[in-house]
């Protein structure tokens, strides 16, 4: 693990492989409004967590883009599964930013509902829905950081990023330095 930081007390670190195999207290898929499964991340948690993942989704039926919705982790290691709704990138889209940010701050909110301490993200948008690796990294941490600046005092102790490919764990480690330049800050506590 060489990405690594601590913001006002939450660990914010990175890891390159599949996310199925964390055992946190919620793990994050990319999921699609519909929340019928899919591919990549979603194919994934379905396919490790069996059916009972895909009948709470069922009788949840949608999520819009941007929002979360909550279910079992059925097998995974996970206690729970955050299904998260990022925007499908296009060249013409104006509030896709704004979206993805949305969706990563849903991602907190709902983490904080069930007073999780620790949580991994995929980055979120970045495959079959085809965001700029380099954009979607940098609303990751901004989203992140505004977060933690929010003042309110968090559940959330650790942050884990998961990147599939070493390309994408190079773009969010250049990205959590960015945003988060010193290794460890109080922000000022
Ligand atoms: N663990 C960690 N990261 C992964 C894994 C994995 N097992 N598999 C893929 N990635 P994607 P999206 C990376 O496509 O772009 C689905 O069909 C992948 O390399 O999973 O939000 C859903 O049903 C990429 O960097 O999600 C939706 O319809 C990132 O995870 C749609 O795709 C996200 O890729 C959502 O698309």
């Amino acid at each position: 693990m060489l990405g690594l930081r601590r913001y006002k007390g939450t660990q914010i670190d990175l890891w390159q492989g599949d996310i199925t195999s964390f055992a946190v207290d919620a793990v994050v898929n990319a999921a699609n409004e519909e929340l019928l499964g899919g591919l990549g991340v979603d194919g994934a948690i379905h396919a490790a967590g069996g059916p009972d993942i895909l009948a709470a989704c069922q009788e949840i039926g949608r999520c819009a883009t941007g929002d979360t919705v909550i279910t079992t982790a059925g097998l995974l290691p996970a206690t729970h599964v955050i299904h998260a709704v990022g925007p499908v990138w296009s060249k013409d889209s104006i509030n896709q930013n704004q979206l993805l940010k949305k969706t990563y701050h849903s991602v907190f909110q709902a983490a904080e509902s069930l007073a999780a301490r620790h949580i991994s993200i995929p980055a979120i948008s970045t495959g079959t829905y085809g965001f700029p690796a380099n954009e979607a990294a940098d609303i990751a941490f901004l989203a992140t950081k505004e977060f933690l600046d929010s003042g309110r005092k968090t559940t959330l102790g650790r942050l884990t990023f998961v990147a599939f490919d070493g390309k994408m764990y190079e773009t969010l480690q250049q990205h959590l330095f960015q945003r988060f330049p010193d290794e460890l800050d109080d922000g000022g506590f």
